[in-house]
Order: C-alpha cells, then sequence, then structure tokens
C-alpha cells in the first residue's frame, strides 16, 4: 500500500501548513438542490415510487445480560438485499444488512457491543450522539482489521511504526450516561467513511429513559426510526460510487467532479426505495435520521394537514424537547435527528400523504408515502410539557469561560484542492482544542463556500445564534449537529462533560470529512 499524500500530512511528515484558498467554486450541480455535491446518475433502472412496503430494521436481541451489563454481537460482513426490484445489490453491513440491526438500551444501563470485522478492509465504529469513553467512541484511526492484515501502531497515535497483531474484533463500551434519545452508529475508518457508509454500514441505536417512558406520545408499533438516505445504483444493481480505487484499499477519495458531495438519484428510508407505509388515522412518532453522505432535505407533507401543521417535533439530536415544537417543513442535514410526531387523524380515511423533499426535483424531490387505510382509536397524545429542560435552559453565554473560532474551507495543499478547519487538513497528532472537563465553551463556526453540517463527538450543545441573530426553529434542543450552509455561522455553547480523551470534530458531509475537514479536541 502506498503512502498517500494525505496520510504523510497525518503522520506529521509534511512541513507545509495548507494555505485557505478563495471561495468561489459551484457547490452544487444536476439536481441537488441545496445540497452541497453532484449528483451521480444511477446505470440502474430505478423502481418505481411508493411500491415497495417500508422495511423497520430489525431489533438486536443481547447476547447475555449480567447484573450491571447487556452483551451484544455484531458482525461486519457482506450480505445481499434487492433494494431494486428484480437485482441484487451487495451490501457492507452490520450483520451484513442495512440499514444494520437497531440497538435499543437505557439510559445509564451500560452495554458492550463486539463488533467482529469480517469485510476485507479495515473499520472503525462510531456511536453519533453518545457520550463514550474515548477507547470506543470509534477513533477514526482505531481499527478494526479485516483478516490477514496488520495494524499499524502509529496510525492509533503512538507514534512509531511497530506491528502489532491483527484484532479482528473490538469490544465497544457504552455507558449510557445520558438522557433518552435517538443516536446512530456508522463507520468512521479515516478516508474511508464516505464509500464505507454508502455501502451500508449505519443503524440506529435508541436510547430509552423513564422520564420518555412516562409521557403519552406513541409507542411500539407507532414508534418508527426512518433513516433517509440517496444512493445510485450500477447496471446490475450494486451501489455506484465514485472512488478513486473501489478496492478501498488504495488511493482515497473520489473522482475529482465528486469532491464536493456525492448525491445519489434514489431516496431510501430505512433501505428501501421511495416506500409506502400504511397508517390508522391515529399519531405516529417518526425518529428521523438523514444518514445521507451529502444530501439535505427539506421535509414536509403532501397535502399539509388543513388545520394543523404537519410535524410536531418532540425531540433533537440529544433527547426529548422541554416542549414540542411546530414545523410545516423540517431542513434535516447529514447527521441530524428530528424527533417528531404526525397526527393521520387530520387526514380523511384512504388519504395518500407523500413525505416531500422541497430540495430535491424530479424523483429526488420524494421521500417516502404514508396511506392512511383505517380508523383506530387514539391512545396517544402530545403533552405540552416533555422534559425538564432547567439545565438547558439556565445555560447562558455566561457560563462559557472561553471563545473558540473554527472556519471550514476549502484548504490547498501543492495544487491539490481539500477541505480543512482554520485552514488545516486533519492531521491526528495536532491537537486543535483542549477544553477543560466539566467547563462550557463557545465555539464559534463559519463556512464556506459550501453547506458544512459540524458534528462534535462525545458532547451535545445548545446553538446560541446563527448568523449573529436569533436561532432557527430546527436549532432548538440539545445538539451534537449544526447544520450550516454555505456563508452561514453559528455560536454554539459546547459543555465539555463526559470523559477525558481525544476526540474528533469534523464536517458531516463525509466527502469532506474524509477530504480531511476534521480537526481534535481533548477534554483535559
Ligand atoms: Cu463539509
Amino acid at each position: 500500500m502506498s503512502m498517500s499524500r494525505r496520510e504523510f500530512l497525518r503522520l506529521g511528515l509534511a512541513g507545509g501548513v495548507a494555505l485557505a484558498l478563495p471561495f468561489g467554486t459551484s457547490t452544487c450541480s444536476g439536481s441537488g438542490g441545496g445540497s452541497t455535491g453532484t449528483v451521480l446518475p444511477s446505470k440502474a433502472r430505478l423502481s418505481e415510487p411508493f411500491q415497495t412496503p417500508l422495511p423497520v430494521p430489525p431489533v438486536l436481541e443481547p447476547a447475555r445480560s449480567d447484573a450491571s451489563t447487556d452483551y451484544f454481537e455484531m458482525v461486519q460482513k457482506l450480505g445481499k438485499a434487492e433494494i431494486l426490484p428484480g437485482l441484487e445489490t451487495e451490501v457492507w453491513g452490520y450483520d451484513g444488512i442495512f440499514p444494520g440491526p437497531t440497538v435499543e438500551s437505557r439510559s445509564r444501563r451500560k452495554i458492550v457491543v463486539r463488533q467482529r470485522n469480517d469485510l476485507p478492509v479495515p473499520v472503525s465504529t462510531h456511536l453519533h450522539g453518545g457520550r463514550t469513553p474515548p477507547g470506543s467512541d470509534g477513533y477514526p484511526t482505531d481499527l478494526i482489521m479485516p483478516r490477514g492484515m496488520k495494524h499499524y501502531a502509529s496510525m492509533s497515535g503512538h507514534g512509531s511504526m511497530e506491528m502489532e497483531d491483527a484484532r479482528r474484533y473490538k469490544d465497544y463500551e457504552y455507558p449510557n450516561g445520558q438522557r433518552a434519545a435517538t443516536l446512530w452508529y456508522h463507520d468512521h475508518r479515516t478516508d474511508f467513511t464516505g464509500p464505507q457508509v454508502w455501502r451500508g454500514l449505519a443503524g440506529f441505536y435508541i436510547l430509552r429513559d423513564d422520564e420518555e417512558d412516562a409521557l403519552p406520545l406513541p409507542k411500539g408499533e407507532k414508534d418508527v426510526p426512518l433513516m433517509i438516505c440517496d444512493r445510485s445504483f450500477d447496471e446490475e444493481g450494486s451501489f455506484l460510487y465514485p472512488s478513486l480505487d473501489s478496492s478501498l484499499m488504495g488511493e482515497p477519495g473520489v473522482e475529482d467532479d465528486y469532491m464536493d458531495g456525492v448525491l445519489g438519484d434514489t431516496i431510501l428510508v430505512n433501505g428501501a426505495p421511495w416506500p409506502v407505509m400504511e397508517v390508522s388515522n391515529t399519531r405516529y412518532r417518526f425518529r428521523i435520521l438523514n444518514a445521507s453522505n451529502a444530501r439535505r432535505y427539506e421535509l414536509a407533507l403532501d397535502p399539509e394537514p388543513g388545520d394543523s401543521t404537519s410535524f410536531v417535533q418532540v425531540g433533537s439530536d440529544g433527547g426529548l424537547l422541554g416542549a414540542p415544537i411546530d414545523h410545516h417543513r423540517i431542513h434535516i442535514g447529514q447527521a441530524e435527528r428530528f424527533d417528531v410526531v404526525v397526527d393521520f387523524s387530520k387526514y380523511e380515511v384512504s388519504t395518500e400523504v407523500t413525505l416531500k423533499n422541497l430540495l430535491g426535483d424530479g424523483k429526488t424531490a420524494n421521500v417516502m408515502r404514508f396511506r392512511v387505510v383505517r380508523k383506530e382509536k387514539e391512545e396517544s397524545t402530545v403533552p405540552s410539557r416533555l422534559s425538564d429542560m432547567d439545565e438547558f435552559d439556565a445555560l447562558g453565554e455566561a457560563d462559557a469561560t472561553r471563545t473558540r473560532e473554527f472556519r471550514f474551507t476549502r484548504v490547498g495543499d501543492g495544487g491539490k484542492v481539500m477541505w480543512g478547519i482554520n485552514g488545516e487538513p486533519f492531521d491526528s497528532e495536532r491537537m486543535d482544542a483542549r477544553p477543560e472537563l466539566g467547563s462550557t465553551e463557545i465555539w464559534h463556526l463559519r463556512v464556506a463556500p459550501a453547506a458544512h453540517p459540524i458534528h462534535l463527538h462525545l458532547v451535545h450543545f445548545k446553538v446560541l445564534s446563527r448568523n449573529g441573530r436569533r436561532t432557527l426553529p430546527t436549532d432548538a434542543g440539545w445538539k451534537d449537529t449544526v447544520d450550516l450552509t454555505s456563508g452561514e455561522e453559528a455560536s454554539v455553547l459546547v459543555r465539555f462533560d463526559g470523559y477525558r480523551g481525544r476526540y474528533v470534530f469534523h464536517c458531516h458531509n463525509l466527502e469532506h470529512e474524509d477530504m480531511m475537514m476534521m480537526a481534535n479536541f481533548e477534554v483535559v
């Protein structure tokens, strides 16, 4: 394996400092309206929308439990799926399925997930939104190696090039010391997260607690996770992705045309193209996740319910809101979660309600459809108080002991254009911030010349302002990802709770992340 330029950079072998390039290249082409990226046209015949029933990923059972801990096991391996009718798609999935199995756990009940790697590439699993100790957070170079491959200790930041025995599995420990929330787990391998998630390495992780259980929100089969992502397909049905090296073992990165991001032309929900779900005329809770590499969505219902808003938001990235928020439309950047209730009693039985993407056009303007097929007695409601958010509400600028600035831009290095933070491409050896455990800081984030959803590992934050003004309704509640479009800036108030150690923060456009728009912080 030859050492790429970016590996030199990561290992600190190059002395040069990358320069920020002027803004200005186009950030959107094809039908990616509102998203930063380029549409990759499928070669396969795409399916007709609203034919496939919505699948719901299976919930993983623990392999065993003891007094303090539940133990789960997953194998990352090849699988087969029929995503487009009559065609077979090879999936790189957790347990060989896409999305992976849903992990359910309870607040403050520890779980251990043993991840075994039967894929032909290194992997690292990150629990997105998890307050996780550093050794289990899925640092990009904390890899589980494939069969027959040695691990370079230096890649884990230990400095020397000595080899150690290949480790084919890893036990991830999740203490779950946080509120009920909709989290997700996905691959985070350095330089190759984009193609590996595209092939299927993503799943839900739903954390529950007593506070949420006590609420009269829709439950059971009316509490439905929706993983929205876009993909493109080759003639035979395999996932199409413009990798420079499709073995994902050589040169990382994508063809130049796609360096702004890869946009698929097929919208999948829980792995099915434009699916349909039959519902009764009652309330449903949808845990909406945008698991796309580069596509952003503006979600709306068509038709809208006559006398009320389409979505009643009850939760954000970090769990329940204090009080519900009504939205006609929801902008959702990559990796964000919106936990919403939709009230189908506002529609006549036999109405077809389409979940639209107002940022898409043609086929990408549709996401999925609900068919109201029967009457049923309503057993749920949305209370006006959801959660005790006193701590969140009390948190203000005055609590911050320090302010840091981070600019998310293109960076140039010897003619090669990449993405970086404060002018620098990612370097696992460089520490970009050292916040103190228990402290609160203001992070001022500025992005250009593209949309960049900014994600911090470990912590949750409060969005204080956007472009110097009030936040948007979709910024409410505890967040771990803030979606910024080109030229925007936001101030976020971050509480560095949880654990000491090294973590990353990065853009969640996965092509930008792979092309180095990532940096380290160490909680000290
Ligand atoms: Cu970005």
